[in-house]
């Protein structure tokens, strides 16, 4: 059993869906950021941070449950965890980790810079707003390419289309302003037809 312990956002939905499309057993734990759960001693013990998500598989190989943060750590430990969504092809494969990283530290981090400047910092530059969010579409537009030449980023669906899908459905609003990325958008509505998505997504909101 899986202990995860998270939230309604972006890297808190990466790890809930997952978990739910790997299939393994877990217990959800909900914080709610706007009250500052994820600050609690309790949590702290497990993310000094203060920082959701975190699990706690209970069922770890070695027999000592692994305490884990970080939602692209986590998509990769379940990955290994269950053997899925991590291609056998190695060319596939190659691709997996290329499209997981372009998500992790290209995409995410522009779009949590636009939350960051534009809701925590005092003054909120707008000019720095908009250079993430154009950041934030020059990054897209990769993707939109890559996925007019296959369904999913490595061929089949795999750790990076789950890595990627939370951001998407957070800045569906500005993508939905440029007017294009027609690709992505096809790819967005297969994403989230999924079951597992949809379960995940709903068990957070
Ligand atoms: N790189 C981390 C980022 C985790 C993170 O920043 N989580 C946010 C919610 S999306 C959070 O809990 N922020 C509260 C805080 O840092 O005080 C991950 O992917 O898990």
């Amino acid at each position: 059993m899986i202990d995860l312990h998270t939230g309604n956002t972006g890297n808190g939905q990466r790890a809930a869906i997952m978990i739910e499309e790997c299939g393994l057993p877990y217990k959800l734990t909900k914080y709610n950021l706007q009250k500052g759960e994820h600050k609690s001693p309790e949590f702290l013990k497990l993310n000094p941070l203060g920082a959701i998500p975190a699990i706690v598989d209970r069922d770890a190989p070695g027999g000592k449950p692994v305490v884990l943060t970080q939602s692209g750590a986590i998509v990769l430990y379940c990955a290994e965890k269950s053997g899925k969504f991590m291609p056998k092809d190695p060319a596939k494969r190659a691709d997996a980790y290329r499209w997981f990283m372009h998500a992790t530290t290209d995409v995410q981090p522009a779009s949590s810079a636009i939350f960051f400047v534009g809701n925590v910092l005092p003054d909120k530059p707008q000019s720095a707003v908009e250079g993430f969010e154009k950041r934030l579409l020059g990054h897209l537009k990769e993707c939109d390419r890559r996925l007019g030449e296959a369904e999913y980023l490595a061929g089949e669906l795999s750790i990076a289309d789950i890595a990627l899908y939370p951001v998407i459905v957070g800045r569906k609003a500005l993508i939905d302003k440029t007017g294009g990325m027609p690709n992505l958008m096809k790819w967005f509505e297969r994403m989230s037809a999924r079951p597992a998505v949809q379960k995940a997504m709903k068990a957070l909101a």
